[in-house]
């Protein structure tokens, strides 16, 4: 795929300190971009508010130090306490058009697509980039709704021109044939926070996306 000008892109991390299970979350945020991880987001479902902006400010600081973008899961007010690049948001949280009436028409919308239709949605108006959630389904998020897979995938890129960042079960089994199939991007949860050494799993995966 050649790299999308709006989403340059092609290694995403989503990371949760949960789902990091050999090393310290920060840690393995710093070795995932020493191997080559383009884009952080972070998400926490289960912590509680001042937790979670705490672990932004220390996400956005070494976000920083090595220039990758942040992108914030859900929370529009942790967004713009820490001022990240961008903000995540599935179909039940705040909307693409409030976030962007709250935080202007600096920060990046991404929004989760579960439906098809979820494309003429006037909500659309304010998304920069979709979710395609999942790819394959997941033990690490089973509250989906559509198995989009590749034929998913290559029906949705007909059909926009928004950047797609794919997620679902990506791995150094699945990521290939997902972005030669159209994706912009590739976001990774298990496949590199639960990995022993999450900056050669970053470094074999981004070498895959060429
Ligand atoms: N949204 C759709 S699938 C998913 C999210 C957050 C989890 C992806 O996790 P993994 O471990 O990379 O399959
Ligand atoms: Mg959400």
């Amino acid at each position: 795929m050649p790299i999308h000008p709006n989403f340059p892109f092609p290694l995403y991390l989503v990371i949760s300190e949960e789902a990091c299970i050999h090393q310290p979350w920060l840690q393995v945020a710093e070795e995932a971009i020493y191997g080559g991880v383009d884009i952080i987001q972070l998400r926490e479902k289960d912590m509680s508010y001042d937790q979670f902006l705490d672990h932004a400010k220390q996400l956005k600081a070494l976000c920083d130090k090595h220039a990758v973008p942040l992108i914030i899961n859900d929370q529009v007010e942790i967004a713009k306490e820490v001022a990240s690049w961008g903000i995540h948001v599935g179909q039940s949280d705040t909307s693409p058009i409030e976030i962007r009436e709250k935080l202007g028409d600096s920060i990046q919308i991404g929004w989760s697509l579960e439906v098809l239709d979820q494309l003429d949605d006037s909500q659309i108006q304010a998304v920069n980039h979709l979710g395609v959630s999942p790819i394959y389904q997941t033990k690490t998020k089973t509250n989906t709704i559509t198995e989009w897979g590749l034929d998913g995938l290559q029906q949705i890129r007909q059909l926009t021109n928004l950047p797609l960042i794919a997620i679902g079960n990506m791995n150094m089994d699945t990521a290939a044939a997902t972005y030669n199939a159209g994706a912009d991007s590739i976001a990774v949860v298990s496949a590199i926070c639960s990995s022993p050494n999450p900056r050669s799993a970053a470094e074999s995966l981004k070498a895959l996306l060429i």
